[in-house]
Protein backbone atom coordinates (compact mmCIF):
# COMPACT_ATOMS: atom_id res chain seq x y z
CA UNK A 1 0.00 0.00 0.00
CA UNK A 2 1.31 3.19 -0.79
CA UNK A 3 1.64 6.31 2.07
CA UNK A 4 4.42 8.26 2.38
CA UNK A 5 4.44 9.51 6.14
CA UNK A 6 6.60 12.40 7.74
CA UNK A 7 7.32 11.90 11.61
CA UNK A 8 8.32 15.10 13.03
CA UNK A 9 9.76 14.28 16.12
CA UNK A 10 11.50 10.83 15.04
CA UNK A 11 14.59 10.78 17.40
CA UNK A 12 12.53 10.57 20.22
CA UNK A 13 11.19 8.21 22.87
CA UNK A 14 8.29 7.78 20.93
CA UNK A 15 9.28 8.96 17.62
CA UNK A 16 12.20 6.62 16.89
CA UNK A 17 9.97 3.43 17.77
CA UNK A 18 7.25 4.89 15.80
CA UNK A 19 9.85 5.37 12.47
CA UNK A 20 10.97 1.66 12.54
CA UNK A 21 7.36 0.23 13.12
CA UNK A 22 5.98 2.54 10.37
CA UNK A 23 8.96 1.52 7.95
CA UNK A 24 8.24 -1.89 8.83
CA UNK A 25 4.57 -1.57 7.80
CA UNK A 26 5.14 0.96 4.76
CA UNK A 27 8.38 0.27 3.25
CA UNK A 28 11.65 2.34 4.73
CA UNK A 29 11.61 4.77 1.56
CA UNK A 30 8.17 5.86 2.43
CA UNK A 31 8.72 7.16 5.78
CA UNK A 32 10.73 10.05 6.23
CA UNK A 33 12.16 10.69 9.27
CA UNK A 34 13.07 14.44 10.74
CA UNK A 35 14.21 16.45 14.00
CA UNK A 36 16.15 19.15 14.88
CA UNK A 37 19.22 16.74 15.52
CA UNK A 38 20.55 13.70 13.72
CA UNK A 39 19.17 10.31 15.41
CA UNK A 40 21.15 6.77 16.39
CA UNK A 41 22.75 4.93 13.55
CA UNK A 42 20.50 2.16 13.33
CA UNK A 43 17.45 5.22 12.71
CA UNK A 44 19.91 6.81 10.27
CA UNK A 45 20.33 4.31 7.98
CA UNK A 46 16.89 2.48 7.70
CA UNK A 47 15.54 4.89 5.73
CA UNK A 48 15.03 8.99 4.42
CA UNK A 49 15.89 11.66 6.91
CA UNK A 50 15.52 15.67 6.87
CA UNK A 51 17.09 17.84 9.83
CA UNK A 52 14.08 19.89 10.28
CA UNK A 53 12.75 22.24 13.08
CA UNK A 54 9.13 21.49 13.80
CA UNK A 55 8.21 25.33 14.52
CA UNK A 56 9.68 26.10 10.76
CA UNK A 57 6.36 26.02 8.68
CA UNK A 58 7.79 26.84 5.41
CA UNK A 59 10.26 24.22 6.01
CA UNK A 60 7.88 21.77 7.18
CA UNK A 61 6.01 22.84 3.59
CA UNK A 62 9.50 22.14 1.89
CA UNK A 63 9.73 18.59 2.94
CA UNK A 64 6.02 17.56 2.55
CA UNK A 65 6.41 19.43 -1.07
CA UNK A 66 9.72 17.24 -2.22
CA UNK A 67 8.52 14.10 -1.07
CA UNK A 68 4.90 14.34 -1.90
CA UNK A 69 4.16 13.66 1.93
CA UNK A 70 0.32 12.25 2.46
CA UNK A 71 0.32 11.89 6.65
CA UNK A 72 2.60 13.94 9.25
CA UNK A 73 2.80 12.55 12.70
CA UNK A 74 3.83 15.27 15.31
CA UNK A 75 6.00 13.66 18.07
CA UNK A 76 8.28 16.73 18.37
CA UNK A 77 7.11 18.33 22.21
CA UNK A 78 8.63 19.39 25.59
CA UNK A 79 7.62 17.12 28.57
CA UNK A 80 6.24 17.96 31.71
CA UNK A 81 9.51 18.43 33.65
CA UNK A 82 11.22 20.26 31.37
CA UNK A 83 8.23 22.22 30.17
CA UNK A 84 8.49 23.58 34.06
CA UNK A 85 11.79 24.67 33.28
CA UNK A 86 11.68 26.22 30.08
CA UNK A 87 7.33 27.38 30.47
CA UNK A 88 8.16 29.82 27.49
CA UNK A 89 10.61 27.70 25.19
CA UNK A 90 7.59 24.35 25.39
CA UNK A 91 4.13 26.61 24.83
CA UNK A 92 5.65 27.70 21.23
CA UNK A 93 7.63 24.26 20.37
CA UNK A 94 4.28 22.45 21.44
CA UNK A 95 1.72 24.67 20.25
CA UNK A 96 3.71 26.61 17.17
CA UNK A 97 4.69 22.70 15.63
CA UNK A 98 0.62 21.79 15.90
CA UNK A 99 -0.46 25.11 14.44
CA UNK A 100 1.88 23.92 11.47
CA UNK A 101 0.72 20.70 10.65
CA UNK A 102 -2.84 21.27 11.41
CA UNK A 103 -2.48 24.49 9.12
CA UNK A 104 -1.03 21.75 6.32
CA UNK A 105 -3.97 20.00 6.24
CA UNK A 106 -6.61 22.67 6.59
CA UNK A 107 -4.79 23.94 2.92
CA UNK A 108 -5.32 20.13 1.93
CA UNK A 109 -1.32 20.01 1.73
CA UNK A 110 -1.25 16.92 3.81
CA UNK A 111 -4.66 14.54 4.34
CA UNK A 112 -4.49 13.00 7.71
CA UNK A 113 -2.29 14.10 10.99
CA UNK A 114 -1.63 12.11 14.12
CA UNK A 115 -0.88 14.24 17.22
CA UNK A 116 -0.21 13.00 20.82
CA UNK A 117 -1.86 14.51 23.81
CA UNK A 118 -0.94 13.02 27.19
CA UNK A 119 -2.83 12.23 30.71
CA UNK A 120 -1.30 15.03 32.07
CA UNK A 121 -4.32 17.16 30.36
CA UNK A 122 -5.77 16.39 33.69
CA UNK A 123 -5.38 18.55 36.74
CA UNK A 124 -5.12 17.71 40.77
CA UNK A 125 -9.52 18.13 41.05
CA UNK A 126 -9.98 15.49 38.02
CA UNK A 127 -11.44 12.45 39.37
CA UNK A 128 -8.05 10.23 39.80
CA UNK A 129 -9.46 6.78 39.69
CA UNK A 130 -10.77 5.55 36.05
CA UNK A 131 -10.80 8.84 34.40
CA UNK A 132 -13.14 9.33 32.02
CA UNK A 133 -13.12 10.49 28.33
CA UNK A 134 -14.78 13.89 29.35
CA UNK A 135 -14.12 15.21 32.89
CA UNK A 136 -13.30 18.05 34.49
CA UNK A 137 -9.66 19.29 33.18
CA UNK A 138 -7.93 21.92 34.91
CA UNK A 139 -4.11 21.18 34.24
CA UNK A 140 -1.71 22.66 36.21
CA UNK A 141 1.52 22.37 34.59
CA UNK A 142 2.81 24.14 31.45
CA UNK A 143 2.98 20.36 29.59
CA UNK A 144 -0.53 19.94 30.45
CA UNK A 145 -1.87 23.33 29.36
CA UNK A 146 -0.41 23.06 26.55
CA UNK A 147 -1.27 19.34 25.86
CA UNK A 148 -5.40 20.49 26.78
CA UNK A 149 -5.24 23.54 24.46
CA UNK A 150 -3.86 21.40 21.78
CA UNK A 151 -6.84 19.02 22.10
CA UNK A 152 -8.80 22.11 21.75
CA UNK A 153 -7.81 23.35 18.23
CA UNK A 154 -7.39 19.22 16.75
CA UNK A 155 -11.29 19.39 17.72
CA UNK A 156 -11.48 23.39 16.33
CA UNK A 157 -9.68 22.11 13.04
CA UNK A 158 -11.48 19.08 12.51
CA UNK A 159 -15.10 20.35 13.39
CA UNK A 160 -14.11 23.65 11.45
CA UNK A 161 -12.15 22.41 8.70
CA UNK A 162 -12.47 19.25 8.09
CA UNK A 163 -8.87 18.43 9.17
CA UNK A 164 -8.28 14.91 9.97
CA UNK A 165 -6.46 14.71 12.71
CA UNK A 166 -6.35 11.65 15.24
CA UNK A 167 -4.93 11.86 18.66
CA UNK A 168 -4.36 9.58 22.11
CA UNK A 169 -3.81 10.93 25.22
CA UNK A 170 -0.85 8.66 26.06
CA UNK A 171 0.08 7.65 29.59
CA UNK A 172 3.59 6.95 31.01
CA UNK A 173 5.72 5.03 28.29
CA UNK A 174 8.33 2.60 29.10
CA UNK A 175 10.74 1.56 26.41
CA UNK A 176 14.25 0.17 26.29
CA UNK A 177 15.15 1.40 22.63
CA UNK A 178 15.79 5.06 23.88
CA UNK A 179 16.96 7.02 26.71
CA UNK A 180 13.96 8.80 28.11
CA UNK A 181 13.03 12.05 27.31
CA UNK A 182 12.59 15.02 30.17
CA UNK A 183 9.00 13.39 31.72
CA UNK A 184 7.52 12.99 34.76
CA UNK A 185 6.75 9.06 34.31
CA UNK A 186 11.26 8.79 33.15
CA UNK A 187 11.37 6.88 36.51
CA UNK A 188 9.50 4.01 34.97
CA UNK A 189 12.27 3.18 32.61
CA UNK A 190 15.27 4.20 34.59
CA UNK A 191 15.03 2.05 37.02
CA UNK A 192 15.63 -1.03 34.78
CA UNK A 193 18.47 0.49 33.42
CA UNK A 194 20.03 0.60 36.66
CA UNK A 195 18.94 -2.71 38.37
CA UNK A 196 21.10 -4.07 35.69
CA UNK A 197 23.49 -1.54 35.53
CA UNK A 198 23.93 -0.94 39.35
CA UNK A 199 21.65 -2.94 41.68
CA UNK A 200 19.76 0.01 43.29
CA UNK A 201 17.86 3.06 42.05
CA UNK A 202 16.68 6.26 43.81
CA UNK A 203 13.18 7.40 42.54
CA UNK A 204 12.54 10.66 42.30
CA UNK A 205 8.42 9.71 43.03
CA UNK A 206 7.02 8.17 46.30
CA UNK A 207 6.76 4.75 46.19
CA UNK A 208 2.78 4.69 45.96
CA UNK A 209 2.83 6.89 43.14
CA UNK A 210 0.66 5.33 41.37
CA UNK A 211 0.24 6.42 37.27
CA UNK A 212 -1.17 4.84 34.19
CA UNK A 213 1.79 3.55 32.51
CA UNK A 214 2.17 1.92 29.29
CA UNK A 215 4.82 -0.53 27.33
CA UNK A 216 6.06 1.07 24.18
CA UNK A 217 4.72 -1.57 22.26
CA UNK A 218 0.94 -1.43 22.71
CA UNK A 219 1.27 2.78 22.83
CA UNK A 220 2.86 1.79 19.37
CA UNK A 221 0.18 -0.82 18.27
CA UNK A 222 -2.54 2.37 19.34
CA UNK A 223 -1.30 4.98 17.27
CA UNK A 224 -0.93 2.69 14.37
CA UNK A 225 -4.24 1.31 14.51
CA UNK A 226 -5.95 4.82 15.00
CA UNK A 227 -4.66 5.87 12.43
CA UNK A 228 -5.50 3.24 10.09
CA UNK A 229 -9.18 2.90 10.63
CA UNK A 230 -12.07 4.67 8.92
CA UNK A 231 -12.39 8.37 9.69
CA UNK A 232 -16.59 7.86 10.17
CA UNK A 233 -15.64 5.37 13.06
CA UNK A 234 -14.13 8.46 15.46
CA UNK A 235 -16.35 9.90 17.55
CA UNK A 236 -13.65 11.84 19.83
CA UNK A 237 -11.53 14.34 17.81
CA UNK A 238 -9.80 15.97 20.98
CA UNK A 239 -7.93 13.34 22.00
CA UNK A 240 -8.97 9.35 23.00
CA UNK A 241 -8.06 8.47 26.53
CA UNK A 242 -6.07 5.29 26.58
CA UNK A 243 -5.05 2.97 29.25
CA UNK A 244 -3.01 -0.44 29.67
CA UNK A 245 -1.54 -0.72 33.27
CA UNK A 246 -1.88 1.71 36.50
CA UNK A 247 1.64 1.24 38.17
CA UNK A 248 3.82 3.06 41.22
CA UNK A 249 7.12 2.72 41.52
CA UNK A 250 7.02 0.01 44.24
CA UNK A 251 5.08 -2.40 41.68
CA UNK A 252 7.68 -1.78 38.98
CA UNK A 253 10.57 -2.88 41.82
CA UNK A 254 8.42 -5.48 43.30
CA UNK A 255 8.00 -6.77 39.59
CA UNK A 256 11.68 -6.42 38.99
CA UNK A 257 13.04 -8.09 42.24
CA UNK A 258 11.15 -11.35 41.11
CA UNK A 259 14.34 -11.59 38.80
CA UNK A 260 16.61 -9.24 40.76
CA UNK A 261 16.30 -10.26 43.65
CA UNK A 262 18.97 -8.29 45.39
CA UNK A 263 17.64 -5.05 44.21
CA UNK A 264 17.23 -2.39 46.19
CA UNK A 265 15.11 0.77 45.43
CA UNK A 266 14.80 4.09 47.60
CA UNK A 267 13.14 7.21 47.26
CA UNK A 268 13.97 10.74 47.25
CA UNK A 269 11.35 12.80 45.46
CA UNK A 270 11.92 16.00 43.88
CA UNK A 271 9.18 19.04 41.77
CA UNK A 272 8.30 15.65 39.86
CA UNK A 273 6.43 13.69 42.50
CA UNK A 274 4.07 17.59 42.90
CA UNK A 275 3.74 16.83 39.05
CA UNK A 276 2.78 13.24 39.53
CA UNK A 277 0.16 14.36 42.46
CA UNK A 278 -1.77 16.23 39.93
CA UNK A 279 -2.14 13.11 37.55
CA UNK A 280 -5.26 10.32 37.46
CA UNK A 281 -4.11 7.16 38.88
CA UNK A 282 -6.02 5.21 36.33
CA UNK A 283 -7.98 5.71 33.41
CA UNK A 284 -10.96 4.59 31.45
CA UNK A 285 -10.33 4.31 28.08
CA UNK A 286 -13.64 2.55 26.98
CA UNK A 287 -14.59 5.21 23.71
CA UNK A 288 -11.63 3.96 22.27
CA UNK A 289 -12.08 0.19 23.15
CA UNK A 290 -15.49 1.07 21.35
CA UNK A 291 -14.61 3.39 18.94
CA UNK A 292 -11.66 1.25 17.14
CA UNK A 293 -11.34 -1.98 19.11
CA UNK A 294 -8.00 -0.35 21.27
CA UNK A 295 -6.87 -3.82 23.80
CA UNK A 296 -3.52 -3.58 25.25
CA UNK A 297 -1.49 -6.27 25.22
CA UNK A 298 1.08 -5.96 27.97
CA UNK A 299 0.93 -6.03 31.43
CA UNK A 300 4.05 -5.20 34.22
CA UNK A 301 5.16 -8.88 34.22
CA UNK A 302 6.10 -9.17 30.38
CA UNK A 303 6.70 -5.49 30.39
CA UNK A 304 9.44 -6.30 32.73
CA UNK A 305 10.19 -9.19 30.91
CA UNK A 306 11.00 -7.39 27.56
CA UNK A 307 12.91 -4.51 29.37
CA UNK A 308 15.60 -6.32 31.30
CA UNK A 309 15.95 -8.64 28.10
CA UNK A 310 16.60 -6.15 26.44
CA UNK A 311 18.17 -3.34 27.75
CA UNK A 312 21.48 -4.88 29.25
CA UNK A 313 23.26 -3.50 25.70
CA UNK A 314 22.12 0.07 26.52
CA UNK A 315 23.75 2.30 29.28
CA UNK A 316 22.91 5.69 31.03
C1 LIG B 1 5.84 13.00 30.77
N1 LIG B 1 6.21 10.91 29.57
O1 LIG B 1 6.20 12.41 31.79
C2 LIG B 1 5.41 12.14 29.58
C3 LIG B 1 3.95 11.75 29.65
C4 LIG B 1 2.03 11.04 31.08
C5 LIG B 1 3.45 11.54 31.06
O2 LIG B 1 3.16 12.67 28.97
O3 LIG B 1 5.81 14.20 30.67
Amino acid sequence: MHKSILILGACGQIGTELTFALRELYGNDQVVASDIREGSESLMNSGPFELLDATNYAAIEDVVMYHEIEEVYLMAAMLSATAEKFPERAWNLNMNSLFNVLNLAKERKIEKVFWPSSIAVFGPNTPKDNTPQSTLMEPSTVYGISKQSGERWCSYYYHKFGVDVRSVRYPGLISWKTLPGGGTTDYAIEIYHEALNKGSYTCFLNEDAKLPMMFMDDAIRATIKLMDCNSDQLTVRSSYNLSAMSLSPADISASIKKRIPDFKISYDPDFRQTIAETWPRSIDDTKAKEDWGWEPQFNLENTTTEMLKNLPSQSF
